[in-house]
């Protein structure tokens, strides 16, 4: 076979992409047809490039002139004060924010609450004692000194002064005949009561503990009808978890007339709770050691679409009344509910420890919403 031979037709090679390329590399000038061509095969890519062109304006200095923004005792005492240059007042910088005081959640629906009794015609009860004696906590109340809620694992009780020094005696005495005998037409406890239990200094489990000191002076005068109300801390040695710390605050009302009966009941809770934005209301029977009948109370929330325990409620004990020396035919009819469940549904808190406590966060307490539930 003959051999193939190769033979070189032109004398140089001409390669246009590595020439446009190398005047794009030297900042060259080229045609917007050759750089659309090297964009699209990603060759090259667009680069904004800013410049400044500085020149002396008009207050143009070699160095930089610290000006004064205040006039101080300094510059007055050295005398330099004549050569200082101020530094021009901008009247549209904004001001400092003011930093004020802040109301806590718990403080504006105590407020909101507050109102809603006043407007229902109660006056407040003095709550300014946080320590009790286990007399007006317990005894007072026909609970018994055998129950459970009397120990220590429920109760916290004072070291010092471990015993209260002024109780009325001849109610006392008339106490103790309840709890023991009854009488009234109870049959009382049974057991045998003892002076130093109902001495005992406790921090108040309930503000029931104030209903009823102010029951008792109410029946030390010719009886008045009264309504009365406490929105204040309670203490209890329980175990602690999301919704529950050892304390809370407690709200009672209560209505002292005669010939109340659970009906009223009803009716005050329904006007109550529906300023609360709850007119749906469901109450259970339950049981609480001074009233009788007592009742859960629920409520249709309509935020949450769902039945919620709202309180409880009953109609004190005559064996509570009657040694008070309340007219027989008086009837005081009652119920509690705590602030901070309100509190923390209304503000959507799920832990108790972010509205309640050492660890609350403070711009909680800075940047909250106001709180409107009472009825104008
Ligand atoms: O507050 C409670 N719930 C509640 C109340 C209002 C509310 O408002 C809505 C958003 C608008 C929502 C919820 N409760 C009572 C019910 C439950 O939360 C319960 O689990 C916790 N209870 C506390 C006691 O727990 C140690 C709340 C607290 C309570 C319970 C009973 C009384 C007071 C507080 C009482 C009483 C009483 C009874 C008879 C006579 C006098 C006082």
């Amino acid at each position: 076979m003959g051999k193939q031979r190769v033979s070189r037709k032109i004398l140089h090679v001409e390669d246009k992409v590595k020439d446009l390329l190398i005047r794009v590399q030297d900042g060259e000038a080229i045609n917007p047809e050759d750089i659309d061509a090297l964009k699209r095969r990603k060759l090259i890519a667009p680069q904004t490039w800013k410049g400044y062109s500085v020149r002396k304006g008009a207050n143009y200095a070699p160095e930089r002139k610290k000006v004064a923004t205040d006039l101080t005792r300094d510059y007055l005492q050295r005398g330099d004060w004549k050569e200082l240059e101020f530094k021009e007042y901008n009247f549209s910088a904004k001001g400092q924010p003011a930093e004020s005081g802040h109301l806590h959640p718990l403080l504006k629906v105590r407020q909101q609450l507050q109102m809603i009794f006043l407007q229902m015609g109660f006056e407040e009860m003095p709550t300014n004692n946080f320590a009790e004696s286990s007399f007006w906590n317990f005894d007072a109340l026909f609970q018994p000194q055998q129950h459970p809620a009397r120990d220590s694992h429920d109760t916290f009780f004072l070291q010092a002064p471990s015993t209260t020094k002024m109780l009325p005696e001849d109610y006392v005495e008339r106490v103790k005949h309840v709890h023991e005998i009854g009488g009234y037409g109870s049959r009382g406890y049974g057991y045998d009561w003892k002076r130093e239990d109902a001495d005992k200094n406790v921090l108040r489990t309930h503000t029931t503990a104030v209903s009823s000191r102010m029951l008792y002076l109410l029946a030390q005068k010719p009886f008045v009808p009264k309504r009365y109300y406490s929105i204040d801390r309670v203490f209890r040695n329980e175990a602690v978890d999301r919704t529950h710390l050892a304390e809370f605050h407690q709200i009672e009302g209560l209505v002292c007339d005669r010939g109340l009966t659970l009906g009223d009941l009803k009716g005050v809770l329904s006007d109550f709770f529906s300023r609360l934005g709850m007119s749906k209301l469901r109450f259970k029977p339950a049981y609480n050691p001074y009233t009788e009948p007592s009742m859960e109370i629920f409520g249709y929330h309509e935020g949450l679409k769902k039945w919620v325990e709202i309180g409880n409620s009953g109609m004190f004990r005559p064996e509570m009344l009657l040694p008070m020396g309340l007219p027989e035919d008086v009837r005081v009819i009652a119920w509690g509910l705590s602030l901070e469940r309100p509190t923390m549904i209304l503000y959507k808190v799920d832990n108790i420890r972010d509205l309640f406590g050492h660890k609350v966060d403070l711009s909680l307490i800075k940047r909250n919403p106001i709180c409107r539930i009472g009825i104008e």
